[in-house]
């Protein structure tokens, strides 16, 4: 995964349940819905007769015939005791002060402390006890992490390795299928949001293939592994599993049933639980936010570019001839005036507009570095996966989808005012 490992989103939701409430309709009802005959099984209904009963009994009091109107005030009034929660959070309360004391994570000063900080901001202390009673942490998920961080030292053609991985005529026949297939709706988040359907199209087949691979892991396993053993981005998991809690007891649905990617990404376009409060639409019209939803995925990553700043009409990067970079900084993060990087010999094939910046990114191909301009539409796709490489794949392979599937469907939503450079014939690769 190129040069980082893919924190998906800085942005994380503000932390009170008012805000969540304000952000949520009614999402993964239909989820509830449609999973809930796979209910819940398996070994981790073994650890416990007494948890396995009051767990089952959450799915049930979300999964009713209306999604849950969960307000703040509802759920704060849970917290004190009231029985807006329903049936699990009652028969817990028998108890004292609910104690971790069963399960991986049972006397765990840092799960402790974060029992207490969901119980600070309004979710019951039960359900978090019951939740973590059940969670297992994944040691394959903190060994893959470590893998994917090592730096490696170049010049060794990753790149090149790594594009081969992701662009391939597999891989374009499924996308132009996709593109086929979903051509009203993509043509729709097009025209609405202003991103080209070639980017949309690449993103969720660079994800997860089109909906050919999107995870095996349980969320609040992998979401907890990483929270709880994995420090150097405990803070930001932390994050997302207090999201992913929320969102699970306010959509009313099982947290232990959604699964997805290694690092707790979700459905089609892998958004994780802060990306999903703050970016996902409903764009099916069905009154439900679904992840798990084609039409939907397509509306929400279409969204979640225009919400980082795609600009209509602009290029994405275009490559240089080669030079060298001196001692400067090289990747999606650098920022230089285009004139300084061509007066040290990275010409670019296209005329640039006095003042433009430019990142200078810098690609470890067989063969020798590749050098490339990268633009303000670049950085927004290294807002979806923090990564030169990534970023590029996106680029590249939405571009030969664009070439594979020609004329046949006209792109160019009109470019809003005030657009600085119009100039899409800029763009190589
Ligand atoms: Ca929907």
């Amino acid at each position: 995964m190129g040069d980082a490992f893919p924190p998906r989103l800085q942005v994380l939701l503000p932390g009170t349940t008012k805000d969540v409430a304000a952000n949520i309709d009614a999402a993964i009802h239909d989820n509830c819905r449609s999973r809930a005959s796979r209910s819940l099984r398996g070994k981790e209904m073994r650890s416990s007769p007494l948890i396995a009963a009051v767990v089952l009994l959450l799915p049930l009091s979300g999964c009713g015939s209306k999604p849950p109107k969960s307000t703040p005030e509802a759920i704060l009034a849970s917290a004190r005791g009231s029985d807006h929660s329903g049936t699990a959070v009652r028969a817990i309360k028998l108890s004292t002060t609910p104690r971790l004391t069963i399960g991986p994570y049972a006397g765990r000063a840092d799960v402790e402390r974060f029992i207490d900080r969901m119980q600070a901001k309004g979710y019951p202390r039960a359900e978090s006890v019951s939740i973590f009673s059940r969670v297992r942490p994944d040691n394959w998920i903190i060994e893959y992490m470590d893998r994917q961080w090592r730096p490696s030292s170049g010049p060794n053609g990753a790149w090149t390795r790594y594009r081969s991985r992701h662009i391939t005529p597999g891989m374009l026949a499924k996308g132009t299928a996709f593109w086929n297939r979903h051509a009203a709706s993509l043509e729709r988040a097009s025209r609405q949001y202003g991103v080209p359907p070639e980017y949309i199209v690449a993103i969720i087949g660079i994800e997860t293939k089109w909906g050919g691979y999107m995870g095996k892991h349980r969320i609040v396993d992998a979401l907890a592994t990483l929270a709880f053993g994995y420090p150097r981005r405990a803070a930001y998991f932390s994050d997302e599993l207090e999201n992913y809690l929320v969102m699970a007891r306010q959509e009313g649905f099982d947290p232990f049933r959604p699964v997805g990617s290694f690092a707790g990404a979700m459905g089609y376009g892998q958004f994780m639980p802060s990306s999903y409060l703050k970016y996902a639409v409903d764009f099916d019209g069905d009154g439900s936010r679904n992840l798990w939803d084609r039409e939907d995925a397509i509306g929400s990553v279409a969204h979640y570019f225009q919400q980082h700043g795609w600009k209509t009409g602009e290029p994405v990067a275009v490559r240089v001839s080669s030079a060298s970079p001196g001692g400067l900084e090289v990747g999606f993060k650098s920022s230089y005036p285009a004139a300084q990087l061509q007066s040290m010999g990275f010409r670019a094939p296209v005329a640039l507009p006095d003042g433009q910046r430019v990142s200078l990114l810098q690609l470890d191909a067989a063969g020798g570095y590749e050098y490339w301009f990268g633009f303000d539409n670049f950085q927004t796709i290294t807002k979806y996966n923090k990564s030169t490489y990534y970023a590029m794949t996106v680029h590249q392979l939405a571009k030969a989808l664009r070439t594979r599937y020609g004329g046949r469907y006209s792109t160019a939503p009109v470019a809003p005012a005030g657009t600085r450079m119009a100039r899409p014939g800029a763009q190589t690769g």
